[in-house]
Order: structure tokens, then C-alpha cells, then sequence
């Protein structure tokens, strides 16, 4: 059977629950999913030389990571054509393309340092989003930013953070698609600390000053991302779960972005955002994997997955929701890391639009839940396979295992060469 016989026929299954398959493609195509620069090369970005540090850490030593913003390029190239639907690119500060030797410090960033990344998503017809780095860089002092007490310190991170914002305002007017910028920080403290406050309260100062740099809100969508622990600040974080969540609260046009890496381990996000959601008309996530702790795995097709594609759906929240990925894996091939954990995204926000999502909240409604178990039961046996190679099918995309030869063929020729 070919694939498109395969889809018709799941189809009418599909149909007989009530969901429109065709739809769901139709829909699908137009979500896009902000794929991560940063898988491609361990998070070590252009603009120093230094290891990762920041509370942060990959781990493994798989051969043929990109060492130049072309070998990166073509690497994110390579990867996002072995996945079908729409892609953003999301880059971050450390990744830079500096020219004729020149380099500035992360304050000193301007728009033209990012020019070769707008013409890469530009001729993708791509949007960027982007990442003020606060972290593998010589001005952290004593593991803090922007939250630091040494004003010179966070004078630093500020202008880093204002020219970060000039330079998504450039990424929006440049592409003609909002740029989502995501401040994170590393910022806490291995041991108890004295003032729990203090930090905090040099934070908010900081984000505030930051986001007084004068910008479009209807193109530049900036975040604070919470985290609660970090590798080498497992006491206490500045940009705790509340704290971002209250910044972005009362900070009009400030998007509160959960990374589901960063809570406790028996706290889902998939249940945090139709909270938010009530709340706030916009916000954004990264999407990953954490096993046993904030281990940046590549996203698969799992539980939590499938129920936060599933949350923004059923919300009807896909046009309020920015999706983006973050996941660094060193031990394995890199292409494969962003195409398994891009093609898992896309896969489980079919998965929801597939559901019957409608009669499954009329059941709830109504007190069905006997029923509502057992749909929710049978639909996990549907054939959802025929319809997602469908899918890849349409969109020009290998389907099935096809794409992992084009892995291998990629890594017999280009990366294996990088010695
Ligand atoms: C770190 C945060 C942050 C980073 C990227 C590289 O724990 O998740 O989003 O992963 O900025
Ligand atoms: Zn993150």
C-alpha cells in the first residue's frame, strides 16, 4: 500500500470519531517549531574560545560538530529538511559572525554581527528568534549577571541585554516575523545563601532596564525563562519559577517561557500552561527532555510531550503559544538529535490535532469520564503512523526511517571529515 493509500484509509477511522484529518494537516503546516542553533555544536557559539559554563553542560564527545557558522549552517540545513512543516531558526548572542578579525564583547553587539544568520533565514523564508547569552564569558563574576552586586557587572549584562533587543528588532523587521527573545540566566548559588532577596531584587532591576530599550512590541516578543537548579548553583536560582513568572506578570508585553527541564521532577508543564494561558495573551516554551534532572535530552515522542502538544491544542492556543526546542546531546550524531527531537514536536502536535478533542471535553462536561477513559484508551491505537507519514509525505519530508539514511550518507560525507 502506498502512503497515500495507507492515510485514506486511516482516514475514515479518523472520521468516524469525528476528526477531520485533512484539517489537521492544513493546520499543522502553518505551526512553526524555533529549531535551536545550539544543538550543532555543543553550546560553544563563535565569540570565544572557552568551555561551557553557566550552569549549563553538555555531555559526550561524538565526533563532527560544526566548527565554523557555514559548517553549523549546513548542519541546521540538513537537519530541517529531514523534517516536514515550518521551521524559525533560534540563535543565540555567543553565535555571532564576526568579519575581517574583528570582535566585540557581548555588550557591543550590533545588528550587522547577525547579518549572515538573516540571510540564512531569509532565503529559508524562516523567522528567528533570539538569546542575549549570559553565560560562557569571562564578565560572569562569580557565577552571576545581571543579578550580580558589582554594578560594573551588570552595567555589562545590561547593554548586552539592550543590544540583544535592537538586534530581534532587527531579526522582525529584517524577516517580517516577530522575534522571540528569551532571557535566561544562570545566576544562583551552590550553598545556602545569606540574601535570598538581594539577587532578586538586582534581577528585576536589571530585566526592567534591560526592557526600557525602546522596541516594537509587536515584533519583538521578549521572555524570562525560570529554572530552578543549575550544575553549580543547587541552592537557590535568582530566576526562580515565581519570579519569572511574577516579572512577566506585572512587565506588560514580558512572556513568561517554561522550559520543562526546569521544574521539579514531578511538576509538568503540560498542566502549567492552560494555567497560564488564562492569564496571559502570549507565551513561549522550550521544549526538552529531562531524565532524572535538567539533562537537555533530545525531545521524543513521549508522554509529557504528546500531553504539552496536546495542552496547547485543545486550548485552540497554537497562535499564542511559541514553540521552540532546546535540547544539546554530545554523545550522539547531531543531525539526528535535531531531526528526532524536531519530527517528535511536529509528531505530537498531530497527535492532538487528531484527537477528538471536542467530544472528549463534551465528556468532561458532562460527567462522562467512564467513556472519556475509554476514548482516550482506544485513540492511543488509531493509526496515527499513517497519517504523520502522510504528513511527511506532503511536506516533501522522508518518511519513515528513510530520513536516518540520509544521517548516516550526511555523516559518511561531511561530518566524518571534520577531524
Ligand atoms: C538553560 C536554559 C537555556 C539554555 C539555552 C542555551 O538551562 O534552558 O534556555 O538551554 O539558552
Ligand atoms: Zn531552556
Amino acid at each position: 500500500m502506498t502512503v497515500k493509500e495507507r492515510y485514506e484509509a486511516a482516514k475514515e477511522m479518523y472520521k468516524k470519531v469525528g476528526v477531520d484529518t485533512d484539517k489537521a494537516i492544513e493546520k499543522l503546516k502553518d505551526v512553526a517549531i524555533s529549531v535551536h542553533c545550539w544543538q550543532g555544536d555543543d553550546v560553544k557559539g563563535f565569540d570565544q574560545d572557552g568551555p561551557l559554563t553557566g550552569g549549563i553542560q553538555t555531555t559526550g564527545n561524538y565526533p563532527g560538530k560544526a566548527r565554523t557558522p557555514e559548517e553549523l549552517m549546513a548542519d541546521m540545513d540538513k537537519a530541517m529538511s529531514l523534517c516536514p512543516g515550518k521551521k524559525k531558526i533560534n540563535v543565540h548572542a555567543c553565535y555571532a559572525i564576526f568579519e575581517d578579525g574583528e570582535w566585540v564583547d557581548r555588550d557591543k553587539l550590533e545588528p550587522k554581527h547577525f547579518k549572515k544568520w538573516v540571510e540564512f533565514a531569509k532565503e529559508r523564508n524562516m523567522g528567528i528568534d533570539f538569546n542575549p547569552t549570559f553565560f560562557s564569558s569571562p564578565m560572569v563574576k562569580d557565577g552571576l549577571t545581571l543579578s550580580s552586586p558589582d554594578e560594573a557587572t551588570r552595567k555589562f549584562w545590561i547593554e548586552h541585554g539592550k543590544a540583544c533587543i535592537r538586534i530581534s528588532q532587527y531579526f522582525a523587521e529584517e524577516t517580517g516575523i516577530p522575534c522571540v527573545m528569551n532571557i535566561w540566566t544562570g545566576d544562583g548559588y551552590k550553598d545556602i545563601p545569606a540574601d535570598r532577596m538581594g539577587p532578586r531584587m538586582r534581577y528585576k532591576e536589571s530585566i526592567e532596564a534591560i526592557l526600557a530599550e525602546p522596541f516594537d512590541k509587536n515584533k519583538v516578543k521578549p521572555c524570562v525563562e525560570s529554572k530552578v537548579f543549575g550544575i553549580g548553583v543547587e541552592s537557590y536560582t535568582a530566576g526562580s519559577a515565581e519570579f519569572t513568572l511574577s516579572f512577566a506578570a506585572t512587565h506588560e508585553g514580558c512572556l513568561p517561557l517554561m522550559d520543562n527541564g526546569h521544574y521539579h521532577p514531578t511538576e509538568v508543564v503540560s498542566d502549567k500552561i492552560p494555567a497560564l494561558l488564562c492569564f496571559f495573551p502570549e507565551l513561549a516554551l522550550h521544549v526538552t527532555r529531562g531524565v532524572r534532572w535538567d539533562s537537555d535530552h533530545v525531545v521524543i515522542f513521549d508522554d509529557e510531550t504528546k500531553e504539552i502538544a496536546k495542552e496547547i491544542v485543545r486550548n485552540d492556543a497554537l497562535d499564542r503559544v511559541y514553540i521552540a526546542l532546546d535540547f544539546f546531546d554530545a554523545s550522539i550524531n547531531r543531525i539526528s538529535a535535531w531531526a528526532n527531537g524536531i519530527r517528535s514536536m511536529s509528531k505530537a502536535l498531530l497527535y492532538a490535532l487528531v484527537s477528538p478533542n471536542e467530544m472528549m471535553k463534551e465528556l468532561q462536561d458532562t460527567n462522562q469520564l467512564t467513556k472519556l477513559m475509554t476514548v482516550q484508551e482506544e485513540m492511543k491505537t488509531f493509526p496515527f503512523g499513517d497519517v504523520w507519514d502522510y504528513f511527511c509525505e506532503v511536506c516533501g519530508a522522508p518518511v519513515g526511517m528513510a530520513w536516518f539514511e540520509e544521517v548516516e550518507k550526511y555523516e559518511k560525507e561531511v561530518l566524518a571529515k571534520r577531524v
